[in-house]
């Protein structure tokens, strides 16, 4: 196994009758799919039935028995992956009408027109590349193909196909005719694409003088390209867009303001369909608090933009943080589409290295309740339509995928695509589940498996998906643990963002770009003070939360020095001081990496030698890093602490003079 067929293995296929009076590619493929996979009962019936059917809501479907039911030949498709799923996993169909929490289930790939990919780390693009870049072969049919077909089996529905630091040129004929031959291999499996465009398009393509979206002129060359681009795609989903936004070119270039520009593109848009997700990721070099810049910028605009745009706002008020409490644009912008971004690939979790499960971050996302609506008001409520009538509801992700033959540079970083696609497709699923199945799809048997329902009674449950799905669901607390606990964040190593780098403040650069802003660590103590007598971003939360998190008493100790500046010998819950806490949290951290490697290690014979090797050989890596992580914090912090590191904690083995040497390692952040 080299990973390349993710989570969709093939099977031996056990015999089935599929009845299907409708016919479209679509539907050809859900026929196929079920003749490839079937593990039911050999010889059964199965129906594929279009029919209008109010309690099914867009794609969603209807699956009874041996009938899946749908508005939409793609509805029938999710219901055959989930019968199929349900099959393999041992789950039970919960049967009846299963709708999708959002409409738009997208992934945005941050992928150049070079095929470089921002932020990537498992190869190169599956859309672009440098040499030759406008043939197209049948590899790259084949692949765009199967990353459709993976997609689809997860219920995700839309693909941005270009870096949201966009380039010009992806406007032009050639890009767009081979963004015309991708949306044909991915039609059938119902994905539809989407591309990112830079603001200023008109300037650097069109010639023109300015890129004002007042100014008629420019907003007829865009009603003209999207007019040509609709003629080259006409299912073209519409554009995102990080307009004035670090440096990249916007409305405020123009003294215009977001709405102003998202409006002018979204009325270009609007008579195809096409929609704007329009990005709240946007702080500049002032003297305020960089976590509430966003909210200061966006609220004054609420129910000023068209109702094809939807705000694209990040989990957290900052930058896809180990843990960042939910950005307080979510349930406050109550009359403007609001769409949550979650970060698929592991910029700051360790790339393409570390084992981190990300479902647990985003659920911990989606589950925070707002208040903005009373109790009850959580993130993904006051997203996915449920309190709000938003015309439009969507959720995007990061990709982590590249041209590696894994697609995503570490096997388990499959699961975190995994994990997106299930959640944007049901918000209320739960990390354990999402894991357990993946493990099952993914790792349970080999070629040599009999065919027909699996197994899960014995050893490989047991001594397998058990400790291997423990070890997921406590990743991404381990992760935080050794790199930024109790709440502290921004604290990597520059540009690369792998490895720790809290001393980094070459002078002239934007403070806000630096570690030390956010840790604001000295003699006095560390922390952000982020309350009524700091920064008052608490102030951007409803109340209760507001005084929860004012309040150092009330304030969840996971986001203490995010919201509070403390003396080293503050006393914590536990009785330590702040400063052995933090040593104890790092070291927890580094011996949680240790017993997974443990976990990993027992699981040779349940595993394939090259996936076995490949992970174990990410896992030691891990730990080398998260070491290097407690050491590097450790004594960097301990010469304000001055306070010794608990004598029962394993000491550190680097020196931090050498740390601070060796940190351009990693320095490019694009190598690994
Ligand atoms: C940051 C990344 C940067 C992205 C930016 C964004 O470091 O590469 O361009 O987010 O989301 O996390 O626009």
């Amino acid at each position: 196994q080299n990973g390349h067929q993710l989570w969709l293995r093939d099977k031996k296929a056990l015999p089935v009758h599929v009845i299907c009076k409708q016919n479209s590619p679509t539907l050809t493929i859900a026929r196929q799919e079920l003749h490839d996979s079937w593990q039911g009962a050999p010889g059964a019936t199965i129906s594929l039935i279009i029919k209008k059917d109010r309690a099914v809501k867009v794609d969603g479907f209807k699956l009874n028995e041996n009938v899946i039911q749908a508005n939409t030949d793609k509805g029938i498709l999710y219901g055959v992956y989930e019968l199929l799923r349900n099959q393999q996993t041992g789950g039970k169909p919960k049967g009846g009408v299963d709708n999708p929490s959002y409409q738009f289930r997208i992934l945005d790939h941050w992928d150049n027109p070079d095929g470089s990919i921002e932020r990537g780390y498992a190869g190169n693009s599956i859309f672009w590349r440098k040499q030759d870049p406008f043939t197209v072969t049948d590899e790259d049919k084949k692949l765009w193909q199967e990353y459709a077909r993976a997609n689809a089996s997860i219920g995700i529905n839309g693909s941005v196909l270009n870096n949201v630091n966009a380039s010009p040129m992806i406007l032009t004929p050639d890009y767009l005719n081979r963004a015309k031959v991708i949306a044909s291999l991915l039609r059938p499996y119902g994905v539809k694409i989407y591309l990112s465009v830079n603001f200023a398009s008109p300037v650097s393509l069109g010639g023109f003088k300015t890129a004002d979206p007042l100014d008629p002129a420019v907003m007829a060359w865009w009603k003209n390209k999207v007019k040509e681009i609709y003629s080259i795609i006409p299912d073209f989903g519409g554009f995102l867009v990080k307009a004035s936004s670090e440096g990249q070119p916007g409305p405020q270039n123009y003294g215009r303001t977001h709405a102003d520009g998202a409006n002018m593109l979204a009325d270009a848009l609007n008579p195809f369909g096409g929609l704007v997700m329009w990005r709240a990721f946007v702080y500049s070099a002032n003297n305020e608090d960089r976590a509430k810049q966003a909210y200061d910028e966006f609220m004054p605009l609420d129910g000023k933009f068209r109702d094809n745009v939807i705000i694209q706002v990040k989990n957290g008020p900052i930058d896809f943080q180990a843990r960042e409490p939910f950005s307080p644009l979510f349930g406050a912008m109550k009359k403007t589409s609001v769409m949550p971004e979650f970060q698929v690939t592991q910029e700051y979790l360790g790339h393409a290295v570390y084992v981190v499960f990300l479902s647990t971050m985003w659920e911990e996302c989606l589950q925070s309740d707002t208040y903005q609506q009373g109790k009850g008001s959580i993130v993904a409520r006051c997203t996915d339509g449920s309190i709000f009538p938003q015309k439009n509801t969507a959720i995007a992700g990061v990709s982590n995928i590249g041209l590696d033959t894994n697609w995503c540079g570490n096997h388990f970083a499959q699961a975190n695509w995994y994990a997106f696609g299930r959640l944007a497709w049901n918000d209320t699923l739960k990390s354990g589940q999402i894991a357990d199945e993946w493990i099952k799809l993914t790792f349970y048997g080999d070629s040599s498996q009999k065919s027909g329902e699996a197994d899960y009674t014995g050893d490989w449950t047991k001594n397998f998906l058990v400790p291997v799905k423990q070890m997921m669901i406590d990743s991404r607390e381990a992760a935080v643990n050794f790199m930024t606990p109790l709440g502290l964040h921004h604290i990597m190593s520059a540009n690369g963002h792998y490895g720790p780098g809290p001393w980094w403040a070459p002078k002239g650069i934007r403070p806000d770009w630096t570690p030390p802003y956010y840790h604001q660590a000295s003699t006095n103590g560390i922390g952000f003070d982020r309350t009524k007598k700091g920064s008052d971003a608490i102030s951007q939360y409803h109340e209760p939360l507001s005084s929860e998190f004012n309040n150092v008493a009330t304030c969840p100790e996971k986001f203490l020095l995010w919201f509070h500046h403390l003396p080293w010998d503050y006393k914590m819950k536990d009785g330590r001081t702040l400063w052995d806490d933090l040593c104890y949290r790092y070291d927890t951290g580094v011996n949680q990496v240790r017993e997974f490697q443990k976990i990993w290690d027992k699981a040779g014979p349940f595993v394939d030698s090259t996936r076995f090797m490949e992970v174990q050989r990410k896992l030691r890596e891990q730990e080398i890093n998260a070491v290097l992580w407690k050491d590097a914090c450790l004594l960097y912090f301990q010469q304000f602490s001055r306070m010794p590191i608990p004598y029962d904690i394993e000491r550190p083995v680097n020196n931090l003079d050498d740390i601070i040497k060796n940190d351009t390692r990693r320095g490019d952040g694009r190598s690994h």
